[in-house]
C-alpha cells in the first residue's frame, strides 16, 4: 500500500496529483503545515527535515517531490507518465522534473515573506528579487510552449513532468499575474481542467487526514 503525506497548497500537491493521474490506490495522510504538525518524532522517522511529500510503498521510504515522481512512474510504470531510460524524451523528461523546483524555490520564498516571517521582518528587495527571478522561470515555460506549439511540455503529450511544473505554476500564479504569458495562462488552463488536478487541489476528506 502507498502513503503519501501531504500538506494542502503544498509541493505535496504534485505527488497526490500524480498519484491520481496514474489512477494508483493510496492512503493519504493530510498533516497541518506546522511546526507541531511536521516536526512529530513519527513524521521525522520517515522525513528526516520534517518536510512535505513523502511516500512510503512498504519498506521504501522517499523524500523530494522529485524523486517521488520519478519512483512512482519507474515503479509502476503503467500509465506511461514516465521516460525511462533510453527513450527519446527522457532527457526532457529529466530535465523539466528538476526545472520544476527551480521555479517552486522563488514562490516558496514569496510564501515565507509574504505569510510567513514576521511583517518587520519581510524584504522589499528580497521579494521583488524573487518575483522578477519567477517571472523569469514562467516565462521560460511560456516560450517553450509558444516555439514548440505544444500543449505540455513534451512533444507526445501530457506526462509526470507537467504535475510537477504545473503545481509551480500554480503556486507561482498566487504571486503574480500570468496573463503577460498567453501560453503559461492557456497550459495552466488545460492543467487545471484536468480532474486529477482539481483533486489534489481540493481539501482533503476528514477520513484521510491523520491524527497526528
Ligand atoms: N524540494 C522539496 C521541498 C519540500 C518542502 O520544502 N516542502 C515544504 C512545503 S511546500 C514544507 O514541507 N515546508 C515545511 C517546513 O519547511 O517546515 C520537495 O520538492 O519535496
Amino acid at each position: 500500500m502507498l502513503t503519501l503525506y501531504h500538506c494542502a497548497g503544498a509541493r505535496s500537491m504534485r505527488s497526490l496529483w500524480l498519484l491520481h493521474e496514474m489512477g494508483l490506490s493510496f492512503e493519504l495522510k493530510e498533516l497541518p503545515f506546522s511546526m507541531a504538525g511536521l516536526r512529530t518524532p513519527e513524521y521525522l522517522s520517515i522525513s528526516p527535515l520534517g518536510r512535505v511529500p513523502c511516500l512510503v510503498d512498504g519498506e521504501v521510504k522517499v523524500f523530494e517531490s522529485g524523486a517521488i515522481t520519478q519512483y512512482l512512474c519507474e515503479t509502476y510504470p503503467a500509465s506511461g507518465l514516465g521516460r525511462g531510460p533510453g527513450d527519446p524524451e527522457r532527457v526532457d523528461w529529466l530535465k523539466w522534473l528538476h526545472y520544476a523546483e527551480t521555479m517552486a524555490v522563488h514562490g516558496a520564498s514569496l510564501v515565507q515573506q509574504k505569510v510567513f516571517i514576521a511583517r518587520e521582518e519581510r524584504s522589499p528587495a528580497v521579494q521583488n528579487f524573487e518575483s522578477r527571478r519567477l517571472a523569469k522561470a514562467i516565462e521560460v515555460v511560456d516560450q517553450h510552449l509558444a516555439v514548440t506549439g505544444q500543449d505540455y511540455l513534451l512533444e507526445t503529450g501530457f506526462s509526470a513532468v507537467d504535475t510537477n511544473v504545473g503545481y509551480s505554476i500554480h503556486l507561482g500564479q498566487g504571486f503574480i499575474a500570468l496573463d503577460r504569458w498567453p501560453h503559461a495562462v492557456a497550459y495552466y488552463d488545460r492543467l487545471r481542467a484536468r480532474p486529477a488536478f482539481q483533486l489534489a487541489a481540493r481539501p482533503a476528506p476528514m477520513e484521510n487526514q491523520a491524527s497526528s
